[in-house]
């Protein structure tokens, strides 16, 4: 049998599950559930997470919540007082997503939506009682809320998530809703002089026949030459700005300029409602936010993973939801995409290592990986292809939606090259495995990269949604090897194809291939052999996740 306890995450963040031994687990009103990221920031020595989060229940509630945890290093965390709970007519509801700017002085406000007393949704601020606590534990609402409701031709229930607010060089604030009106999704500009009085601009920022009604937009700055990141504030010259909306379950994001006078953005290119839309991730992940981590120069991306079993597994399991493992955000060098990667603190946690180098694998191989454990795991993978200019040809280039490719049943069966990858989690006779690959064909005058999550055979549970994911790589194999990073965490899969270009991030529920009977293997089932140029894997620890007692502040 199963436990649902082997599913819980050991380095990925998740509340506590303070029922775990109590007898009554229905009746106790201690389930947790977290939703979305809201607002996570740095603020005086402490990484602050904020998250939807229903204290009743292990489902999305009728009362939705701020939960409130804090870190010194991304990687342990202590949960506080919750920030935000309904308590007046303008929240009464819920408090729902939004965002946290620090004003100059260090001065954080909290934009978020509440649900007002009618149903409607309309955007709040708050502040913290005692700016000298470093851990913030106390919010005040402003007197004068809400500060927007919905304007003329947005319904009640279509306005909402405000994002981290920006400064002009005029030095006005301005931030965006989300919404949708006229069938278009779109994100409402609103400017103020002192952030306490809104004016809503009379053109959206940007809008979109394409998509639907825009959840917890994101619009920030990023770096057309390195890694590091920017404040949301910077504009000139050597940025761009990423538009984010969360839509159809997926976070899309465009790349372009804006521009402050017309108040507008300009993307390169716009969303195209097709599978050739980017992506922060081609798995899943929601409602994701970022933030400037100013201690380090670098952009942090947190999303949503939610859980792929079923609602009644959620209340037996007690909660539901994951965050993302934070991750460093920045622009490729070649500017057409993000490029996203596991903040370096994750080393912190690294344990035993198992490193393998130029080893060929043949076709039909399967090796394992040992000496690790491999449920809870670090592991990257550099592949090189002796024999690429023997790929397959791959037809119809343009069309084709890479994740239906990955769903072919044939998908894990031979090309010439590929599949080859990892195969996680899985049992010794390989009755349960998640396989992460690639298959690589011959286009016209450039190769084309497919990575596949495929968990159709992740559990032998038939309750669980065992979807596979997949998308292009956008990355030459005559320059450049192909590399693969997981992040592998119990029920949590995270991957990272052509260092970061591709991310994919899976949910899976194995049944035998779970704790100490996990196992990693490499494999090739393509017909032409590849060979693992090297590979680390770290067992991780698990981190410290817990209450506010059980560290030393
Ligand atoms: N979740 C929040 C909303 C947001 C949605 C409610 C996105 O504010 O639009 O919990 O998942």
């Amino acid at each position: 049998f199963f436990q649902y306890t082997n599913y819980r995450t050991s380095y990925h963040f998740q509340p506590s599950r303070n029922w775990i031994n109590d007898p009554n687990v229905r009746q106790a009103p201690s389930y947790v559930f977290v939703w979305t990221i809201s607002g996570p920031m740095y603020y005086k020595g402490f990484y602050h997470l904020f998250y939807q989060y229903n204290p009743l229940g292990a489902v999305f509630g009728d009362i939705m919540i701020w939960g409130h945890s804090a870190s010194y290093d991304l990687i342990n965390w202590f949960h506080l007082n919750h920030a935000l709970c309904p308590s007046e007519p303008y929240d009464i509801n819920s408090c729902w997503s939004g965002s946290t700017t620090i004003l100059p002085g260090s001065k954080p406000f909290i934009l978020y939506t509440g649900i007002d007393a009618n149903g409607r949704q309309v955007q709040n601020l708050a502040m913290p009682k005692n700016l000298s606590d470093p851990l913030l534990k106390e919010w005040v609402k402003f007197s004068g809320n809400p500060v927007m409701t919905p304007p003329n031709g947005v319904k009640k229930d279509d306005f909402r998530d405000p994002t981290t607010a920006w400064q002009g060089s005029d030095g006005e604030w301005r931030v965006i809703v989300g919404s949708r009106s006229n069938n278009q999704g779109m994100a409402i500009l609103y400017r103020s002089k002192d952030f306490m009085h809104w004016t809503k601009f009379q053109n959206p920022l940007y809008s979109s026949e394409r998509t639907g009604m825009w959840e917890c937009p994101d619009f920030y700055p990023v770096s057309i030459n390195g890694t590091n990141g920017v404040d949301t504030s910077v504009l000139n010259p050597s940025v761009k700005h990423v538009m984010k909306a969360s839509f159809n379950s997926h976070d899309y994001y465009m790349l372009g300029t804006y521009n402050p006078q017309m108040e507008k953005f300009f993307p390169h290119t716009d969303f195209e409602g097709t599978s050739s839309d980017l992506r922060y991730d081609y798995g899943k992940l929601y409602a994701s936010k970022t933030f400037f981590d100013n201690v380090k120069n670098r952009r942090i991306l947190w999303g949503w993973v939610n859980e792929s079993d079923s609602r009644q597994d959620d209340i037996e399991k007690g909660w539901s939801g994951v965050q993302s493992f934070p991750r460093q955000i920045w622009l490729d060098i070649n500017g057409k995409q993000l490029l996203q990667w596991p903040v370096e603190e994750i080393e912190t946690l690294r344990g035993k290592q198992a490193s393998i180098d130029d080893k060929k694998l043949e076709s039909g191989s399967v090796f394992e990986v040992s000496g690790i454990t491999a449920s809870q795991v670090d592991v990257e993978v550099v592949f090189e292809l002796p024999e690429l200019e023997e790929a397959d040809e791959f037809i119809n280039p343009g069309s084709v939606d890479p994740q239906l490719l990955c769903n072919d049943k044939n998908a894990l069966i031979s090309s010439r090259l590929g599949p080859f990858g990892l195969l996680a989690l899985a049992t010794e006779e390989l009755t349960e495995q998640t396989a992460i690959f690639f298959k690589i064909f011959r286009g016209h005058n450039r190769f084309v990269v497919l990575m596949c999550s495929d968990q159709s055979r992740s559990s032998l549970r038939k309750d669980v949604d065992k979807t596979t994911y997949g998308a292009f790589v956008d990355i030459d194999p005559r320059q450049e090897k192909i590399s693969l990073r997981s992040l592998i965490d119990h029920s949590m899969i995270e991957s990272f194809g052509g260092r970061g270009r591709t991310c994919i991030t899976s949910r899976v529920y194995p049944q035998l291939a779970t704790d100490k009977a996990a196992r990693l293997y490499v494999f090739n089932n393509g017909t032409l052999g590849v060979v693992i140029s090297s590979l680390n894997a770290w067992s991780i620890n698990k981190a410290l996740i817990g209450e506010e007692e059980s560290f030393k502040v």
